[in-house]
Formats: structure tokens, C-alpha cells, sequence
């Protein structure tokens, strides 16, 4: 019998059914994985797909070591129920609960760098995965990374005083790619064992994105930067990947439904859609987990994949936000039930969007919008619109000025994006009026909205961190801005 105000832990897993427990033993694993941000998606995406590759191999070499660079509680969540925590999936209609135990060990590199700087040097350790979110990769806007900002300095300067020799003492790591660097110089110095980088975030060719930023830092630290830097250049594979699973932030309600099914206490809980896919460039350095036995997709290119997932899906999911934030809806859910706010969705889409996409092989587009749209609707995830609304200047060019550039560049005005752009525009200026932008350039957005109104589009449009020369220079583009911002400005009228 288990006890809904014990904590989930080794110690209540044998009291739990078999169809909530882990189908493998989670006290036999090693670590084989190291994994930069542990947030909710890890938890709910890539930890469960190694989860079922470690039941249909029973291959105990692939634990993961997960560390969480921005919060000291979700190690206080975990630590305590030994890296145990449930995923509570929340389908149109069901709901299922398991627990997951592939996530071995829990660190914060604040004080603990140490201990994750050896994880990522240790010979058993084939794989470094991260999602640090599109803000975590520190980048300016030309995609370098920003030296200039003071973690960034900070881990340059501990990763050049870390070549030079045993520094007695272990320099907290401040950024996600600093610490990734200080790890692979450790490795370097210690094995030099080949290893593969698998960055799960929402970027344009994230594997040579991440591949760049960590040659860049490295050779920032100097000569003997620079020689990690070749040696990283034969070592290390950084794959590209396509991930996809909606995953709202987890609410006390999930926590007490959760706690309903599995009769524990769970703080490590996480939640996600029923839907779950993976696609990953098939191009590793050494062994890893057999991920494709899990359902994931391994190939020889991802690129057709991602960009139709981040540009239909991601592109779509942020203009629902913005425009369904400003008509008061709550929800992803409740936006796409709008009608107006369907009908811009498809109009991205379709003249907008497709237009600029291949089809990958066996993905039919049209079916795939169908699909997102569907899996927006799920009423039971709960995702909210200001959730996918944070961090706009940096999901943007990502997710939906790809589109605008290759649009312009057909001799195209893309209306809907345009749209979108001003629901965006919008919703900073009253966010940055009622104190609730949250955006790692909120300071300069804040600035940007607080002139006069009709220069609004205007003036976020001229922010080129944000916004590529291409999309700037584009008079009829700004005209559909402008117009789109008059509109949304006349007040939308609330949905309901
Ligand atoms: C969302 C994504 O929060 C967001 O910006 O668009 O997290 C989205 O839910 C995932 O990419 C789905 O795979």
C-alpha cells in the first residue's frame, strides 16, 4: 500500500503497480548521459524516449546526470525522490500517469559545476544533451556568442585559468555553453574519449548552431582555447534534431490529480500531450541509447523535419499566443476555438508558411497542419497563451521570420505573419505597461513600446537583434505591420 503523503522515492517504487513503476530497475543504471536544463520538456521528452530505449534493451549504460543551471528547486524536487518523478499525460478525452527513472542524478551547477564538469569528462559518458531554451544560448544577433555578457565572460575566464593547469578550486559555471566548454576542455585533458552533443531546443540547424558557439568560446579563452577547440573539431559530433511534445508548466491541480493515481506525494511531476516525436540526425561520435527502439526517427537529414515543425507548428503556437492573449483567452485551446483567430492561424499556414517549405519524405503538410491544429485544441493540457508567449524576441526570428525573409525574397508580403508580428507588437506594450513582459530584452522592449502608439510597429521593427535587415528594410512588410498594429490598437474586441 502506498501513502499519498509519502514522497515518490526508491523506497515506495516497489509498493507501485507495474503499469506506473519503470519497466527496468533505476538503481542499476550508470550515467551515460549528460543533460544541460532540466526543465519540464527533458523531463517529458527526451528522458522518457531514453527511459523506453533502457526497457526494450535492458542496456544499464545510459542514466542520465541531469543539471538545471537556472533553479535550485527543480534539484529540490528531485533530489529527495531520488530522481524519481511521474509524467502525467493529458490527452482530448484521457489521462494516464507513469514514473520515470532514467534521471539518475541531479545537480546545480552553481555549486556543484564540479561535479558536472566530471560527469561530462568521465569515459562512461557518450552523451551531453541541452535544453536551455532559445535565451540560454547567450547569442548576439548575429549568432555569435555574446562575449560581452558577464556569465559568458565569466565561464571564457574560468574555462582560460582551467587550460592552464589544476586551478585547486571550481569556478561556479554561469551559462550553459560555458559549462559545456569547461567540460569538453576536462574530457580533453582526461580521456579525450569521443562525444556526441545533442541539443533538443527549438532552433534553426541546432546542432551547428551549438557547434559554433562552442568553438567560438573555446577559442575565446586563448591559444590553448583554440587547440580544444581543434581537438573538439575531430572529437565531437553535434547532431541535428527535430523534438516536438507540448509540455504546459505543471499546476497544483496536475500535482494533485497525479497524486490521486500514484498515491505519492510527487514534486518532480512534469506533463505532456500524448503526442511525442523525435527526430534525430543520425551522426554520433560514439555508442548511444537506441532511441529509434523508443519510437524516436534516426536520419540522415533533419532539416526538411524542423523546419516545417518550427515554422507551422512554433510559428502558429506564437501567433495563437499573442493574438489570444490580447482577446483575453486563457488557454492555447480556447484561442484555437475562436474562430478569428483559426482562420489567421490557416491563413499562416497556408499562404504563408507552406509556401516556403519541402516536403519531407512521407510528410504530407496539409495533414500535418491538421494535426497541430488538432493538438492545439486538446482542452486538457492546459497550456496557457502567456506561457508561450515569454521570450518573444527570442523565439521570433526562429519561428516565424524565416518565413517573412523567404517570403519577401518570392517578391511575396506575408499578411498573416505580419499579423502576427503585430499581435507580438501589442502585447509588449501592454505587458511592458502592466509589468508582466517577461523577455530577456525586456529592458530595450520596454523602451521600444513607450513612445507614442502609432510609431510602435515602427520602433520594434528597427531592433535588429531582433530583426533581420531583410524584414526591416521591407516597406510593404512594416506598411502590414502598421496596419495590423492600428487594428489590434482600436482595441480588439474580446472574444467573449
Ligand atoms: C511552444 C513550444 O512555449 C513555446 O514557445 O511553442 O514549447 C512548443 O510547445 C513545443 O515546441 C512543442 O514541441
Amino acid at each position: 500500500m502506498t501513502d499519498s503523503r509519502q514522497r515518490l522515492s526508491f523506497d515506495a517504487l516497489d509498493g507501485l503497480g507495474a503499469a506506473l513503476r519503470p519497466a527496468h530497475d533505476p538503481r542499476g543504471l550508470q550515467i551515460g548521459i549528460v543533460h544541460l536544463g532540466l526543465g519540464a520538456f527533458h523531463r517529458a521528452h527526451q528522458a522518457v524516449f531514453t527511459e523506453d530505449a533502457l526497457a526494450a534493451t535492458g542496456d544499464t549504460r545510459w542514466g542520465i546526470l541531469g543539471a538545471t543551471q537556472r533553479s535550485a528547486t527543480v534539484v529540490e524536487q528531485l533530489r529527495p525522490q531520488d530522481g524519481l518523478y511521474g509524467v502525467l499525460t493529458k490527452g482530448d478525452g484521457s489521462t494516464s500517469l507513469r514514473v520515470v527513472g532514467s534521471l539518475r542524478q541531479v545537480a546545480f551547477p552553481g555549486e556543484e559545476t564540479g561535479a558536472v564538469l566530471d560527469g561530462i569528462a568521465a569515459p562512461t559518458t557518450h552523451i551531453v544533451s541541452l535544453t536551455v531554451t532559445e535565451k540560454g544560448y547567450r547569442r548576439t544577433a548575429s549568432g555569435a556568442p555574446d562575449l560581452a555578457d558577464p556569465g559568458v565572460a565569466a565561464d571564457v575566464a574560468a574555462l582560460r585559468a582551467e587550460l592552464e593547469g589544476p586551478t585547486g578550486v571550481v569556478e561556479p559555471s554561469r551559462t550553459p555553453i560555458g559549462l559545456l566548454v569547461r567540460g569538453l576542455a576536462l574530457r580533453w585533458g582526461r580521456c579525450g574519449a569521443p562525444l556526441t552533443v545533442v541539443c533538443c531546443d527549438n532552433m534553426v540547424d541546432n546542432g551547428a548552431t551549438v557547434r559554433a558557439l562552442v568553438l567560438a568560446v573555446a577559442a575565446a579563452a586563448g591559444p590553448r582555447g583554440e587547440r580544444l577547440a581543434g581537438w573538439v573539431e575531430d572529437a565531437v559530433r553535434f547532431p541535428a534534431t527535430m523534438v516536438d511534445r507540448i509540455v504546459p508548466a505543471t499546476s497544483p491541480a496536475h500535482r494533485a490529480e497525479a497524486a490521486g493515481l500514484l498515491g505519492l506525494q510527487d514534486e518532480g511531476l512534469v506533463v505532456g500531450e500524448p503526442f511525442s516525436q523525435w527526430v534525430v540526425q543520425d551522426d554520433f561520435a560514439g555508442p548511444r541509447p537506441r532511441w529509434d527502439l523508443a519510437g524516436a526517427t534516426l536520419t540522415g537529414d533533419v532539416e526538411p523535419f524542423e523546419r516545417a515543425k518550427l515554422r507551422i507548428l512554433n510559428g502558429t503556437h506564437s501567433t495563437l499566443a499573442y493574438l489570444g492573449a490580447l482577446r483575453g483567452h486563457r488557454t492555447i485551446a480556447e484561442a484555437v476555438a475562436d474562430p478569428e483567430l483559426e482562420s489567421i492561424a490557416r491563413a499562416l499556414i497556408d499562404e504563408d508558411v507552406i509556401p516556403t517549405l519541402s516536403a519531407p519524405a512521407g510528410l504530407d503538410l496539409e495533414a500535418y497542419r491538421e494535426s497541430v491544429l488538432e493538438r492545439f485544441a486538446n482542452p486538457n493540457t492546459g497550456h496557457t497563451t502567456i506561457q508561450v508567449a515569454m521570450d518573444g524576441s527570442q523565439k521570433l526570428p526562429i519561428r516565424l521570420l524565416g518565413t517573412v525573409t523567404d517570403r519577401l525574397a518570392a517578391g511575396a508580403t506575408p499578411r498573416a505573419a505580419a499579423r502576427a508580428i503585430a499581435a507580438w507588437a501589442v502585447f509588449v506594450a501592454r505587458a511592458g505597461d502592466d509589468g508582466t513582459l517577461d523577455d530577456p530584452m525586456a529592458d530595450v522592449l520596454r523602451a521600444a513600446v513607450s513612445g507614442a502608439p502609432d510609431g510602435l510597429a515602427d520602433r520594434l521593427l528597427d531592433l535588429g537583434q531582433v530583426f533581420p535587415a531583410e524584414v526591416a528594410g521591407s516597406e510593404a512588410f512594416r506598411a502590414e505591420v502598421r496596419a495590423g498594429v492600428r487594428d489590434l490598437q482600436r482595441g480588439p474586441v474580446p472574444a467573449r
